[in-house]
């Protein structure tokens, strides 16, 4: 009894919201898993460690990036792939964890995504006033399959467009443990990350890291 009240009254962030069709924020999901995630996230980072990115246009990305899985995502001036070879080592991406696999796949089945098997986990790091512009999530070849979303550390204000680059996006606070899975028509949608705000996270201090697992192939 006394759980139901405090699960339902006065509670501004529901456990799950529907924010277009297809995409399904899960408020906090990634939290019972934090003590074992943490850890598998610095052993990545010790092995591929997060580096900025040139667009082809020839710009430094302020997010830096890192990937684990067997494929991970990259660009460079000649353009954006996927790619088996961490460019800066010569050497394969480290492993996908078994915890962070987890979370993805549990995650998306409870979205209504039963069987999500990613081969790409892309890894952004974003200190105070790093931004991700309006774009679209395009290459990959299996647009079936949803992309699941993990933030961690500094709450940020995530900009949801829709198919069109000119419709005007909502705006969201994404905290420290939501997941979204983003399915359906929603795939394709233009989206974005505001510049981040400055803050002190109790585990991550000063910055927010989202994963982003995706089937590639
Ligand atoms: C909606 N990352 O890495 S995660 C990206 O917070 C990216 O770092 C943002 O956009 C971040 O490409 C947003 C949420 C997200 C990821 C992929 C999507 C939303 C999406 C693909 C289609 C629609
Ligand atoms: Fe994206």
């Amino acid at each position: 009894m006394t759980a139901d009240l405090f699960e339902s009254v006065g509670d501004a962030r529901p456990a799950r919201e529907t924010m277009a069709e297809g995409a399904v924020v899960l408020r906090g999901f990634a939290r019972p898993f934090e003590v074992e995630l943490i850890p598998a996230l610095r052993t990545i980072v010790k092995q591929a460690p997060f580096r900025h990115l040139i667009t082809p246009g020839g710009h430094r990305m302020s997010v830096a990036m890192t990937n684990c899985g067997s494929l991970g995502w990259v660009s460079d001036p000649s353009g954006y792939r996927y790619d088996g070879i961490d460019p800066n080592s010569g050497h394969p991406w480290p492993a996908m964890p078994p915890v962070l696999r987890a979370i993805a796949a549990t995650a998306a089945a409870e979205a209504g995504f039963a069987g999500f098997a990613p081969e790409a986990c892309l890894i952004n790091r974003y200190v105070p006033g790093a931004k991700l512009s309006l774009h679209q999530d395009k290459d990959e070849l299996d647009f079936a399959a949803p992309i699941v979303s993990v933030s961690l550390g500094l709450p940020a204000i995530f900009l949801f467009g829709g198919l069109k680059r000119s419709d005007t996006p909502r705006r969201y606070r994404l905290e420290h443990g939501d997941v979204v899975v983003w399915g359906g028509p929603s795939r394709l949608f233009f989206h974005g990350v505001a510049p981040l705000a400055d803050g002190e996270h109790g585990i991550f201090g000063r910055q927010r890291i989202n994963l982003t697992f995706r089937k590639v192939r």
